[in-house]
């Protein structure tokens, strides 16, 4: 496989300097046009200000970008028949020359390859509620359980079981720390109503992490740094709950599965709650990607 990994990245990865990853499924399938493209301009610009290198993951025409020039994020945001891919759909798309968006399994799987260690998201896939019934859950999980990379994230989408998603994440061996809360956050809520064993208060002490999992060595399993939406952002409490709950019945009604429920409830959060949802979301992105820089600094320095 051709990675294709931009200058600007290889130079950065080559120096040890700070590099970000982003991924762009949230571009493409999570967020409405033309928003979409402003917002994944704007995630670059917030890497950049903190001093680090953005590299948006996405796949064009069958070849695997870690990096994107400003064209090629427009395609990304703009172009229909974009896919959304997981990693389990990168030879596919690879080999039939598609184009798609990378989730967080592809993202994480192809900056790893790329030598980039610090990945920025809002929130991870996971368990389903219906697991039960649908076996919904999210292919995020069982490849941080064995790729080398740091997540910082809003913790994961509130659509999920969040207690289950935990819990999955425990039997995976996969770590997770919250940043300056003892609390796991709940994407567009500061708080997911679950505890975290493990907070973590600064870069530097994530990057000391980092470390010390290089030094235990394998397995290669991801960090993830679960921060909370700022409470005066996130989505108000009471609304999150019913709309959810709207929501998650409109998913059933309709007979929506696989690939498709996890961007109808997003869609659906985002229509009912007069555009908060989508606010609240932003809100944990951006904050996401000013800590991962900052983390991706403190590792590029130690
Ligand atoms: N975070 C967001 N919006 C999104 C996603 C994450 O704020 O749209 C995407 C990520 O790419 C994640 C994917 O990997 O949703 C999970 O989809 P699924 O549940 O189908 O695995
Ligand atoms: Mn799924």
């Amino acid at each position: 496989m051709t990675l294709v990994v931009s200058e600007e990245v290889r130079e950065a990865v080559d120096a040890r300097r700070p590099v970000v990853a982003l991924e762009s499924t949230i571009i493409a399938q999570g967020l409405p046009r033309p928003r979409n493209l402003q917002v994944a301009l704007e995630l670059e610009a917030v890497v950049r200000a903190e001093g680090a290198v953005p590299a948006t993951v996405a796949v064009l025409d069958g070849r695997p970008h870690v990096g994107l020039d400003k064209e090629q994020v427009k395609r990304i945001a703009n172009e229909d028949g974009i896919r959304k891919l997981g990693h389990r759909d990168l030879a596919l798309a690879l080999a039939r020359a598609a184009s798609g968006a990378t989730t967080v399994s592809a993202t994480a799987l192809l900056a790893a390859l790329a030598g980039v260690r610090v990945f920025a998201t809002g929130g991870l896939g996971g368990v389903h509620r219906e697991w039960t019934a649908t076996q919904d859950e999210s292919a995020d999980l069982g490849l941080l359980a064995r790729t080398r990379i740091t997540v910082v994230c809003a913790g994961v989408k509130s659509i999920l079981d969040v207690p289950a998603t935990l819990q999955r994440l425990e039997t995976l061996g996969v770590a997770v720390a919250g940043y300056g809360t003892d609390r796991f956050p709940g994407f567009y809520l500061s708080d997911s109503g679950q505890p975290v064993d493990w907070t973590l208060d600064t870069p530097e002490q994530v990057a000391r992490v980092m470390h010390a999992q290089d030094a235990l060595g394998a397995p290669q399993s991801a960090l993830i740094v679960a921060n909370p939406v700022p409470q005066d952002e996130q989505l108000d409490p009471d609304l999150h709950a019913q709309v959810l709950a709207d929501a998650l019945r409109a998913c059933e009604e309709k007979g929506v599965t696989g690939q498709s429920v996890t961007p109808f409830l997003l869609d659906y959060l985002m229509r009912h709650t007069g555009g908060a949802s989508l606010e609240a979301n932003l809100a944990a992105v951006r904050g996401n990607v000013r800590v991962a820089a900052r983390i991706a600094a403190a590792w590029a320095a130690s």
